[in-house]
């Protein structure tokens, strides 16, 4: 089994829009297991290392005085291919091109307003650098949740 943790945020969009309990539901749902949480506000300098990779793109500022513009919840969430997984039940970056069915497909509409962000899985490590960004290791709980002999073979 690849036991992976993987850094989740509901943005700044899905706070005012209500959709927190809508994230967490459906990642908890599907049996993915929250080890990390924070309600919090992201700085400036937090938002420029965040999306450092995105730095010379036209949309920059715009992303950066978005994601600062209000409260986010920031979260870490484990379980087998977990990474790939919640990449999978986002849906695609731009809302428009988003399945029914994902989160970004039932929930948004705009490329700029996509309510949600996941560590990329086709980028070895930003799980660990993103979690590592916004979480002290001593925020992050091992523990077993009741139903992980019922999730796993
Ligand atoms: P991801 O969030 O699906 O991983 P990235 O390519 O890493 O997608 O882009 C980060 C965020 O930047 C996106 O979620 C989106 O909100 C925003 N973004 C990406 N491309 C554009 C664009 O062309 N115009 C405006 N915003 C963009």
């Amino acid at each position: 089994m690849t036991e992976e943790r993987t850094f989740v945020m509901a943005k700044p969009d899905a706070v005012q829009r209500g959709l927190i309990g809508e994230i967490v539901t459906r990642l908890e749902d599907r049996g993915l297991k929250l080890v990390g949480g924070k309600f919090m506000q992201i700085d400036d300098e937090l938002a420029r290392e965040h999306y450092a990779e995105h730095a010379d793109k036209p949309f920059f500022d715009g992303l950066t005085s978005f994601i600062t513009s209000g409260p986010v919840f920031a979260m870490v969430w484990e379980g087998e291919d977990a990474i790939r997984q919640v990449r999978q039940m986002m849906g695609a970056t731009d809302p428009a091109e988003a399945a029914p069915g994902t989160i970004r497909g039932d929930y948004a509409l705009d490329l700029g307003r996509n309510v949600i962000h996941g560590s990329d899985h086709e980028d070895p490590g930003s799980n660990e650098r993103e979690i590592n960004l916004f979480f002290d290791p001593d925020e992050l709980i091992d523990y077993e949740r009741i139903d992980e002999g019922w999730l796993y073979e």
